[in-house]
């Protein structure tokens, strides 16, 4: 018995022991499983990783290639249309660098200081900072960023923290309300979330979450930091004991513990944005409004009709030029004679998209006009693709009864998501017209981050105090900041708004309806002015006209874009749907538009040699061509104009001075011409049915679709662009066609070869050949190959007789007109769809013959491909001193096309 039990005991024992090791051994696997999860969950329900996601979707698409993007039919981006931002953007230029430069990134890491004249101050190690210094073009520029990456690396230039002036209604930075018990299905700071391995710490977390314009910061589980509006409930309150985990970044500190939470005031007060009153109180008097037009272009006529749709006497226009655009600033400075209450600014900047400059420029213009005699209550940021969806009467009522308030757009989206991804955590520096990306940065500590829209209206006393010219600490602080970051005007009011004693001024909305769509406007289409993808809204079209109606009962004033190159019907629309349907109806010529394209008396930008070799040659043909009493020789070109007819892009004119031999006077003359290429199909099939049409151009704007270069001229630096649009299938069959385009020189010559199917729902897509400039000049022409030729376009590389605005000398034409030594090969099975051998060597010797010809002989050969390139249309004579050529051509104001037709829409004259 006694044997017997022992052994029992002894066995009762041993199970003990192995029961208790296995359910430790379990509470341990549970508690691990726990953990695990716990943080997946997290993850997965925090708008972090959520964002990200969606981040790399954009990415995807975004460097997707263009011929591929036109098949995507549907909106693959998740972020809504209705998005004001002017620029979720993306990193995608870094991505594809890195992928490009993968191979020499063991040279990248260095700098490569045998091509700079300088020697930087620091030892520079970022990256980005050398990549930028060896991309950019000039010495000063590379100086520039290797300063600042080196006075950045010193902790030099940053601010590191910045004062918040906005009243905190008694909630104090920093204050601990102590450790709290937290749920993970009910967090009790529910509004941003992260995990900083290294860095978190209660006073991290607070700078954080303030910055996010949060009023409590928590930190949990040691790393993890948590932001929310919502006072924590006293009920969840344990003793500090529970919160016993340490900070990664001070293990002196807790960091909450296991679903336990320190939680602190960030020491801001909850923000309400202001509501917009809709009537003002009696005897208030009416808001006086400056218009701050910043232009850019020469969209001059666009300009005008917007000017005299918002005049009012007692508005003021303020307008700042891009300082490279002669043709606007002088034909604009004629306004300030005529009218008062119209002034140009003369501190004219040079505006890249997206750059630093910009706010440059605002806060010079906001100076001046702060210490001009005019007395305006607000000001509004517009440009020459603006255009009012109310009348002056009613903005002029809305913003009398909210004055002193101020109207900005907020992005409403996660503040640190939004910091991403407008790169405010990055340096940017801005030289030979770049922003140049040269690193991370941390914002300053202290102050709400706030941005979205660049189109604001600002009340006087808010400009007084944001561009003063003895700023405090504040604002001298977000100017530094701002100074090197992309799209500053994004965010700079904003920022400076919510952190001053104006934060109650604030109205969450800009006034302006944006046409965005994303699917077009976010083709990373800056990057060769900035190191960044932008995004860019789109004109609107009449399609789009619910956009502009659905405005009506709300707060809006403005919308954009509009262009007239692109749509003018809908600008008429939209004035009769303001005014009444007989508005302008009747007027002369409303739906022509003219736009400049070339003034003798600019000095930048500079003229386009192969539009004025052209120009040139259409003048001297038709002169030949014209027979009556009128002997006229064309000396000087004036003006070239692009004209539009119904939306549809008509001729270029040409306004020259020309000497009349036979009465021995000068006259000026208008002649228009036209491209006349046109694809040709040379088979007939079904599938060719559907091709709509291939026409090959430059400046393919691929947001409107659309040839900014109307004219079509292109000349041996020219990077022409083939478009080709089909119509749908009727039977949705699920074919697709492989086809290839080959592109044969003037010498018969395969220069490049394009391969691509077309499905039955292609529609349009462009192709974009790497031709080696200069390209050879004469006819070229592209042939669409599917088994056989099916379809061809012919196109003319212009010989030039102008080179940088000058005639060309000997020596710059047999280098000009040469071509590229650089052919590639092909697969000798294209041949059969080049020319014979026997022609090859015709062309390639006629190639060689004609790059030699010089003076007349090079004028007559620029004649005869332009004659048979181009239509040339009607002259008319524009001024006559004796009304001598007069009686045999029309005058040129009696017509319907010329540049002296009548325009009233943009006629500032009566007003
Ligand atoms: C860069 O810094 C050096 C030394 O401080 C200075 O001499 C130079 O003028 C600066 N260059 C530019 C372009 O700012
Ligand atoms: C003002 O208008 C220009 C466009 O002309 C825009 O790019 C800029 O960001 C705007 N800025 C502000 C602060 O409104
Ligand atoms: C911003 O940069 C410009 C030119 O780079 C400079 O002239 C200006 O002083 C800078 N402003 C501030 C506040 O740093
Ligand atoms: C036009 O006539 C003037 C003299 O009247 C002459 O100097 C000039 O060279 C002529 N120009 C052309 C292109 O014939
Ligand atoms: C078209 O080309 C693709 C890839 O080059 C190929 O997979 C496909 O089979 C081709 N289709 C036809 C109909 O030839
Ligand atoms: C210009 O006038 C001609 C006839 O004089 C007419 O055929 C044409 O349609 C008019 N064009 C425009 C744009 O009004
Ligand atoms: C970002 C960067 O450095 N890009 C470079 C990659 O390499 C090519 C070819 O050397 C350069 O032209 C790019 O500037």
């Amino acid at each position: 018995m006694v044997v017997t039990k022992s052994v029992e005991n002894r066995w009762l024992r041993r199970y003990r022991i192995c029961f208790l090791i296995g359910t430790l051994i379990l509470s341990f696997q549970i508690y691990l499983a726990v953990r695990f999860f716990r943080i997946n969950i997290d993850n997965l329900n925090t708008s972090g990783d959520f964002d990200r996601i969606k981040v790399s979707n954009f990415e995807i698409n975004d460097v997707e290639n263009s011929v591929n993007s036109a098949r995507r039919s549907k909106d693959s981006f998740s972020i809504d249309d209705e998005d004001i931002s002017n620029s979720l953007i993306q990193q995608t230029k870094t991505k594809r660098d890195t992928v490009i430069n993968k191979t020499q990134n063991k040279n990248q890491l260095h700098l490569r200081l045998e091509e700079l004249d300088f020697i930087p101050t620091c030892k520079i190690t970022t990256k980005e900072a050398i990549s930028a210094i060896h991309r950019a073009k000039t010495q000063k520029c590379k100086q520039i960023i290797s300063n600042i990456t080196c006075l950045i690396s010193d902790d030099l230039l940053y601010p590191k923290e910045l004062p918040n002036y906005c009243p905190n209604e008694g909630f104090v930075a920093g204050k601990s309300l102590g450790c709290f018990k937290d749920e993970k299905s009910f967090r009790l700071l529910n509004g941003y979330y992260g995990n900083y391995k290294n860095t978190n710490s209660p006073d991290f977390c607070m700078h954080l979450c303030l910055q996010s314009g949060f009023l409590y910061a928590g930190v949990q589980y040691s790393f993890e930091c948590f932001c929310g509006n919502d006072e924590p409930s006293a009920t969840a309150r344990l003793p500090d004991s529970s919160c016993n985990m340490k900070c990664p970044a001070d293990p002196h500190l807790a960091c909450g513990g296991y679903y336990t939470v320190n939680i602190y005031q960030t020491g801001i007060a909850k923000f309400t944005p202001q509501i917009a009153e809709t009537t003002a109180l009696p005897n208030t008097k009416r808001a006086r409004i400056v218009f701050l037009l910043t232009l850019n272009g020469r969209a001059l006529r666009q300009i005008k009709r917007l000017i005299r749709i918002l005049y009012h006497e007692d508005h003021y226009f303020y307008i700042h030029i891009d300082v490279r655009q002669d043709y606007l600033f002088r034909e604009l400075l004629r306004l300030e004679k005529q009218f008062s209450n119209i002034r140009l600014t003369r501190k004219r900047f040079c505006t890249i998209w997206g750059g630093a400059s910009l706010l440059q420029m605002l806060l010079s213009s906001m100076r001046e006009l702060l210490s001009s005699d005019w007395r305006w209550d607000f000001v509004i940021n517009l440009s020459e693709s603006d255009y009012p969806v109310k009348t002056g009467n009613k903005l002029v009522e809305f913003l009398t009864a909210n004055k002193g308030k101020n109207f900005v757009k907020s992005h409403g989206r996660e503040v640190q998501r939004f910091i991403q991804k407008q790169g405010l955590d990055k340096t940017f520096v801005e030289c030979d017209t770049h922003m140049w990306r040269v690193g991370d940065r941390k914002l300053p500590w202290g102050i709400q981050i706030d941005g979205g829209s660049d189109w604001i209206a600002l009340s006087r006393e808010f400009v007084s105090y944001a561009a003063s010219d003895e700023p405090d600490d504040l604002v001298s602080g977000l100017r530094i900041v701002f100074n090197h970051t992309l799209l500053p005007a994004e965010s700079f009011f904003h920022t400076v708004l919510k952190n001053s004693k104006f934060c109650n001024t604030y109205i969450d909305n800009n006034l302006h309806v944006t046409n965005w769509k994303r699917r077009l406007g976010c083709k990373c289409q800056y990057k060769h002015i900035v190191d960044w993808c932008g995004c860019s809204p789109n004109d609107f079209l009449p399609e789009d006209w619910l956009r502009i109606q659905n405005t009506e009962a709300r707060q809006i004033f403005f919308a954009r874009k509009f262009e007239p190159v692109i749509n003018q019907a809908v600008i008429l629309q939209l004035e009769q749907w303001l005014y009444n349907s007989n508005f302008n109806k009747n007027m002369l010529n409303i739906n022509s538009y003219w736009q400049n394209i070339y003034h003798y008396l600019d000095l930048t930008p500079s003229p386009d040699d192969s539009l004025l070799t052209v120009a040139q040659s259409i003048i001297r043909v038709n002169s030949k061509s014209i027979s009556n009493k009128c002997k006229l020789i064309p000396d000087k070109i004036w003006e070239i104009t692009s004209f539009h007819t119904d939306d549809a892009y008509q001729k270029t004119l040409v306004l020259y001075l020309a000497n009349d031999t036979s009465a021995g006077q000068k006259v000026t003359v208008e002649t228009s011409f036209k491209d006349k290429s046109t694809f040709v199909l040379l088979k007939s099939s079904p599938f060719l049915h559907r091709l709509k049409s291939l026409a090959v151009s430059t400046d393919y704007d691929p947001k409107e679709q659309t040839f900014r270069n109307f004219a079509q001229i292109m000349g041996p630096y020219s990077e022409p662009t083939l478009v080709f649009e089909f119509n749908s299938s009727p039977e949705v069959s699920a074919k697709t066609t492989n086809v290839s385009f080959l592109w044969i020189d003037p010498a018969g010559r395969l220069a490049d070869l394009y391969d691509t199917s077309i499905d039955d729902n292609y529609v349009t897509g462009h192709i974009k050949p790497s031709l080696k400039q200069p390209l050879l000049p004469g006819s070229w022409t592209i042939k669409l190959i599917h088994k056989q030729v099916l379809a061809e376009i012919k196109f003319l590389i212009t010989p030039l007789e102008f080179f940088s605005g000058n005639v060309v000398t000997q020596k710059q034409v047999s280098f000009i007109h040469s071509g590229s030594d650089i052919i590639k090969e092909f697969d000798s099975y294209w041949d059969k769809f080049l020319p014979n051998n026997f022609d090859r060597d015709t062309f390639l010797s006629k190639s060689i013959a004609d790059s030699k010809r010089f003076g007349t002989d090079l004028r007559d050969w620029i004649d005869s491909l332009v004659s048979k390139f181009f239509i040339i249309g009607s002259s008319c004579i524009a001024n006559d001193p004796n009304k001598v050529c007069a009686r045999g051509f029309e005058e040129c104001p009696n017509t319907n096309w010329s540049s002296y037709a009548p325009d009233p829409k943009s006629s500032l004259k009566n007003i």
